[in-house]
């Protein structure tokens, strides 16, 4: 899909309905309205740091879209969107920011991994996943995320030879938005694409528009049908983050307006509307119904979000699979201490 809206109708995939079309529209919406609120919130004190994914919505709503329902989620921590799609309710996404551990419990058998932090580390984890399935002769792929800096880090390269050689069902989707905070894409790597990296690890590489969002779909696809035979793909996005990396940083201190703005033209949701209106399958009432619906869905997640009350116990929890005798030591004097009753 180009620009304009415009699909070349011999690569649409056949199994995309006009109405799945509509439906990543919307989920595009809702991934960039919450990003909206949640920038909005941190900026007054209300939730903590953040990493926006504007201008990211195709590659992920495109990328999720495909996997089927037994599909496990393996991502970084840009990837807000697949936990909302995949069922995590409103009020857990913005528990989750406000720094509370309770919001990353989604309902049961929830798809999607926790996040990570440390560039890299989910990729031998999500292989690992993988192998398991694949031990476990369970039908699901792994999907799992990554960025262009991530690619550099040595966990990616060793996931990815391991993934190799264990033919495991793994997708591996880089999310190439063009800068690693302020290191761009050039200085990252002489590799002339980061899909080619998959090469040496005996993997097929593939690269596509990850503005567009049918683009994405069909390769993501078409790759997890491969993955679940044993034929691990990679998939390079190609994107731009037009937001900050994260609530910490400021982008106009190492690149210019004039990208950003070029970058602005190939916004992946405004090309989705132009596709559906020429279809005339949505117009101006619609998108006005939408964007009411969706801020009433978030304001009642923050709501709820900030009326919650932690366990303060809870803070013991998650670490270890049992309590460590120093831990208990430490929990039991905080809970004599009562020192969270202020
Ligand atoms: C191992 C490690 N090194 C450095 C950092 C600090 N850091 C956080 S995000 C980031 C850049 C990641 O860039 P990229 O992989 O392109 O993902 P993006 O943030 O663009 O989505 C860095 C250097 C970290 N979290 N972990
Ligand atoms: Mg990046």
């Amino acid at each position: 899909m180009d620009e304009e809206g415009n699909v070349d109708a011999a690569l649409m995939p056949k199994d995309l309905t006009d109405e799945l079309i509509v439906k990543m529209y919307r989920d595009m919406s809702l991934a960039r309205a919450f990003d909206a609120k949640a920038l909005s919130l941190q900026r007054q004190g209300r939730i903590v740091t953040y990493a926006p994914t504007l201008g990211q919505e195709a590659t992920q709503i495109g990328s999720c879209m495909a996997m089927r329902e037994n599909d496990l989620f393996v991502p970084n921590f840009r990837q807000h969107s697949l936990y909302l799609l995949k069922g995590l309710p409103m009020e857990k996404m913005f528990i989750s920011l406000r720094g509370y551990e309770d919001g990353s419990k989604g309902p049961k058998d929830f798809k999607v991994f926790p996040v990570v932090v440390p560039v890299g580390s989910q990729v031998p984890h999500a292989v690992g996943l993988a192998y398991a399935q694949k031990y476990k002769k369970s039908n699901a792929v792994v999907v799992s995320y990554v960025g262009d800096g991530g690619t550099s880090e040595g966990d990616f390269n060793e996931g990815i030879n391991f993934a190799g050689v264990w033919k495991v069902p793994l997708v591996m989707v880089i999310e190439n938005n063009q800068w690693a905070i302020s290191i761009p894409r050039k200085n990252q790597t002489a590799a002339v694409t980061l899909a080619q990296k998959a090469f040496a690890a005996g993997l097929k590489g593939l690269q596509v528009d990850g503005n567009d969002v049918i683009a994405v779909y069909k390769a993501v696809s078409d790759a997890a049908k491969l993955a679940a035979t044993g034929d691990p793909q990679v998939i390079e996005c190609v994107t731009y983050r037009l937001g900050l990396h994260t609530t910490s940083d400021d982008p106009l201190k190492y690149r210019s307006a004039e990208e950003t703005e070029e970058w602005k033209k190939k916004d992946p949701l405004v090309r989705v509307r132009k596709y559906l209106a020429k279809k005339g399958l949505w117009d101006d009432s619609m998108e006005q119904k939408m964007a009411d619906e969706y801020r009433a869905l978030i304001d009642d997640g923050v709501a709820k979000a900030e009326a919650f009350k932690p366990d303060p116990n809870s803070m013991f929890e998650n670490i270890y699979s049992y309590i460590p005798e120093t831990l208990k030591d430490e929990e039991d004097d905080a809970i004599a201490s009562n020192y969270w009753q202020v």
